[in-house]
C-alpha cells in the first residue's frame, strides 16, 4: 500500500486557506482517496488552549515563549500524523512550521532560531501558498480580530514566506475565483498522489 501524502496550505491571514483545505478534503474523499483535515494551531489541546488565549489577546506571553508553544503544538501531533500517513491516509494541513517561522521572524526574532524547534518534523510533500496582498486580505470578513492582523505586519510575514519556498511549493493567486482555485489545487494534488503511487518516496523531515 502506498503511504498518504502530506499536503500543506500556507499563507497570510484571511487568504482562503481554511476554505480551500476544507474543499480539497471533501473532493479527495469523494474520489475515494482517504483524507483527513488538520489545522495548526490545534486549539483543543492544553498547549492549543494557551495559544488561543494569546491569539485572542486574553493572555500575554513573550515572543519566544509563544513561538516554542506553536512548535510544541505541532510536535504533539507528529506521532498520529506519521501513523496516518503510513496507513495510507492523505493529510491536508492548514498552516504548519512555515507559519511558525514567518510570523515570529516578522517580529524580528532570529530566523535560524525560529527554525530550530521545528527541525525534524514531518515535511510536507506539496505546499500551496495562498497568495493575497495584505490590502486585499484586510477587506475580507473578520479581519483584525486576532493579534497579528495588521497590514504592516502581514506584509513582513508574506516576505518571510517567500524566503522559505522550494520546489514543493506552488503559489496560488488567492484573488481568483474560489471554484477555479479549487480546481487548480485538486488537479495538482491528484497529480502528486499519482506520482507517489508510481514511484513511492519516503516521508521527509523538515530542515535537515
Ligand atoms: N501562527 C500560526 C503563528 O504565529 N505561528 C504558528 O506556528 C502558526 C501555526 O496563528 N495569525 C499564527 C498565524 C495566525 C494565527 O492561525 C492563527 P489561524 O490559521 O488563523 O487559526
Amino acid at each position: 500500500m502506498t503511504r498518504g501524502l502530506f499536503i500543506l496550505f500556507e499563507g497570510c491571514d484571511r487568504s482562503g486557506k481554511t476554505t480551500q483545505s476544507t474543499r480539497l478534503v471533501q473532493a479527495l474523499n469523494d474520489s475515494g482517496i482517504k483524507t483527513k483535515l488538520l489545522k495548526f494551531p490545534e486549539r483543543t489541546t492544553a498547549i492549543g488552549k494557551m495559544i488561543d488565549g494569546y491569539l485572542t489577546q486574553s493572555t500575554k506571553l513573550s515572543d519566544q515563549a509563544i513561538h516554542l508553544m506553536f512548535s510544541a503544538n505541532r510536535w504533539e501531533a507528529m506521532e498520529q500524523m506519521q501513523a496516518d500517513l503510513e496507513s495510507g491516509i492523505t493529510l491536508v494541513v492548514d498552516r504548519y512550521a512555515y507559519s511558525g517561522v514567518a510570523f515570529s521572524a516578522a517580529k524580528k526574532l532570529d530566523f535560524k532560531w525560529c527554525k530550530a524547534p521545528d527541525v525534524g518534523l514531518l515535511a510536507p510533500d506539496r505546499v500551496f501558498f495562498m497568495d493575497i496582498h495584505p490590502d486585499d486580505a484586510a477587506k475580507r470578513a473578520g479581519y483584525g480580530e486576532e493579534i497579528y492582523e495588521r497590514r504592516e505586519f502581514q506584509i513582513e510575514v508574506r516576505v518571510k514566506f517567500f524566503t522559505m519556498m522550494d520546489k514543493a511549493w506552488s503559489i496560488v493567486d488567492a484573488n481568483k475565483d474560489m471554484d477555479e482555485i479549487h480546481r487548480q489545487i485538486l488537479f495538482l494534488t491528484k497529480k502528486a498522489i499519482q506520482k507517489q503511487e508510481e514511484g513511492p518516496a519516503p516521508i521527509g523531515r523538515l530542515w535537515v
